[in-house]
């Protein structure tokens, strides 16, 4: 019993001091965890805002080295083979799916997935939304590509690609309905790119 209150005195503060931070920081701040193990990475599909770290734990109790590395062709990231006990950490700043691998053993195949962002969620034909589908500017060499579905259909269609600014705003200019937004991010160099982020909907009244 005196282990369990010594463990939770040194523990209250610590998340104490996470909860204020989360406050007060912004949302894409956070760090997502995936721990590496022989011979999966769990979970495997995560998702972090854009701007969040993803942070690959290589087991300790692994007995072969790992990657974590980017398979959309974009070499977006790599860890490189990673021994038991390490970590690495990669910035995703643009909405998107990202398929990665362990390039060392194929069939380990993971996901990450990063969200456009609406604000507000729901609103009139004069309302102005911001859509943001990234934390930064991009990166040199890559652009965003943000597609558009309108309420009257057709499916999604161009809106903002090949830009490199990470939010516009946006006034509805299909009527009433729900407009969806996806985006990815495109590697202008070799011409590959992420898969497209899930749809963000906004309602208009
Ligand atoms: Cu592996």
């Amino acid at each position: 019993m005196r282990k369990r209150s010594l463990l939770v005195r040194l523990v209250m503060p610590v998340a104490a001091a996470a909860s204020l931070v989360m406050v007060a920081g912004p949302a894409q701040a956070a760090t997502v965890s995936v721990n590496v193990i022989d011979f999966a990475f769990q979970p495997q599909s995560v998702k972090a805002n854009p701007g969040g770290t993803v942070k690959w734990t290589f087991d300790a109790a692994n007995t072969n080295d790992h990657t974590a590395t980017d398979s959309s062709g974009m070499g977006l990231f790599d860890s490189k083979a990673k021994a038991p006990g390490t970590t690495f950490s990669f910035v995703f700043v643009g909405a998107g799916t990202y398929a990665y691998k362990c390039t060392i053993h194929t069939f380990m195949t993971a996901t990450v997935k990063v969200p456009v962002r609406a604000v507000p969620a729901t609103g009139t034909t004069t309302t102005t939304f911001t859509l943001t589908w990234a934390s930064v500017t991009a990166p040199t060499g890559y652009v965003y590509d943000v597609h558009i579905s309108r309420p009257a259909g057709g499916g999604f269609v161009n809106w903002q690609t090949g830009v490199t600014v990470a939010s516009t705003t946006f006034t509805p200019d299909g009527g009433t309905g729900t407009y969806q937004f996806k985006a990815r991010l495109h590697n202008t160099t070799n011409g590959k790119k992420s898969g497209y982020s899930a749809a963000k909907k906004i309602t208009v009244t």
